[in-house]
């Protein structure tokens, strides 16, 4: 909670006890008859060099974010359990909020918050009177669940609860608005601070300083700043070369503000102006790329056989020439996209369709280590009812203004 004050007071807007309560309503409803057992991370406070990130999963039940918390959910209970006072811990941490705290249910939105001591024992009295238990099998702690009920088969619950994350709520696509809002600022101080010499890092630092300046945790993921032949290496992020004339340089970054992330990628010409070559390669990039997004709508799929990604394809070898006897396509090696919200890479059902209310991004790239470039171009998009809006379009991605950002 208090992690992600600073943010939060910037944030446009809040999530509300209420949703958080309706978002357990709607799993509890999709899992009746059982009950569902889950970890807030572990308190990793005494390791100097952990960032203590909240459990997305519990975070998104609970907006919960004080490490060492467990949660008891049944079709008819709601159980909060919070670890107890530790003196230690808080001299260091500062206050936590305990079960035994008059103010406990207040400041976490439950009815019932008990210790962490009990869990156990409750887990067992009401797992007596339902048909299945739910936990999350990818948590370590699964194991600790396993034990606490013994000769009890115990489910994944990490389907039903990304089927419910895919879909944003109207406050969470704003609070993603918001993220991509800080993000594109950060994009703009990054592209200022290209030109030939300059090491990746700078450029890196110039995103990470703005995004700090403007009230965010963190950069949502690695910061990839991949100048010519490092622009092939789709997570680059050693980031100790410098820029050189004639080069192309990939930046993938984006915003985590308020516990969401953006995810927002930019290849620009060093110099402020494309070869010939690196001009027929990024426009081939772009257009793959509006095939695709104007390929997404309800029901389709981000997988390879989905419309997206046979729209990108069919783009870049209808309109691209083959590079060393192979379609252009080959040199397209990652997957078009991918969901986005508490998560850079959120949770997702892969059998399930695409419904408005997802946030994904479209990112098609040509990667050509013969030639030393890499292109890629990454923008989210909110499914709608009827096809896709663009939440990034504020950031420029036509080559003249990929030339005109730089240029000076
Ligand atoms: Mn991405």
């Amino acid at each position: 909670m208090l992690l992600w004050l600073a943010s939060l007071l910037l944030a446009p807007t809040l999530v509300t006890p209420q949703e958080y309560k309706l978002r357990r309503a709607n799993l509890r409803g999709a899992l009746p008859d059982s009950a569902v057992i889950l970890f807030a991370a572990p308190d990793t406070s005494r390791d100097p060099r952990s960032a203590m990130l909240p459990d997305p999963n519990f975070y998104y039940l609970t907006g919960w974010s004080q490490p060492g918390a467990v949660l008891l959910l049944t079709s008819d209970a709601e159980i909060l359990f919070l670890p107890p006072h530790d003196e230690q811990v808080e001299v260091a941490e500062g206050r936590r909020v305990a079960a035994d705290d008059p103010d406990a249910g207040r400041l976490t939105g439950f009815g019932e918050v008990r210790s962490t001591d009990v869990w156990e024992a409750e887990l067992r009295r009401l797992a007596a009177s339902v048909s299945r238990v739910y936990a999350l099998k990818q948590d370590p702690r699964f194991e600790a669940v396993r034990r606490t009920l013994p000769g009890l088969e115990i489910a994944d619950a990490a389907h039903s609860l990304a089927r419910l994350r895919m879909v944003k709520s109207d406050t969470e696509v704003a609070l993603i608005q918001h993220s991509i809002a800080v993000s594109i600022e950060a994009h703009r101080a990054a592209a200022r601070r290209i030109r030939p010499g300059v090491a990746e890092y700078q450029i890196a630092a110039a995103f990470t300083g703005s995004l700090l300046d403007q009230g965010c945790e963190r950069p949502a993921y690695r910061t990839v700043v991949g100048s010519g032949p490092n622009g092939v290496v789709l997570h680059y992020s050693t980031l100790r070369r410098r820029m050189d004339r004639g080069e192309t340089v990939v930046i993938d970054a984006g915003a985590e503000c308020a516990g969401y992330a953006a995810d927002i990628t930019r290849t620009y010409p060093v110099e402020g102006r494309f070869t010939p070559r690196q001009r027929e390669l990024y426009n081939l990039v772009l257009g793959a790329q509006k095939a695709a997004i104007a390929a997404v709508k309800p029901g389709e799929s981000l997988g390879p056989k989905g419309a997206p990604t046979k729209a990108a394809k069919q783009y870049l070898d209808a309109h691209g020439k083959p590079v060393d006897g192979k379609p252009l396509s080959h040199y397209f090696v990652h997957g078009i996209g991918h969901h986005v919200g508490l998560e850079v890479h959120d949770a997702f059902v892969p059998t399930e369709p695409l419904a408005a209310g997802n946030v994904i991004t479209i990112e098609p790239g040509i990667y050509l280590p013969g030639e030393q470039i890499g292109i890629r171009i990454e923008d989210m998009v909110l499914v709608t009812e009827s096809g896709a809006k663009v939440l990034t379009a504020d950031l420029p991605r036509d080559l003249a203004q990929m030339e005109k950002a730089v240029a000076r």
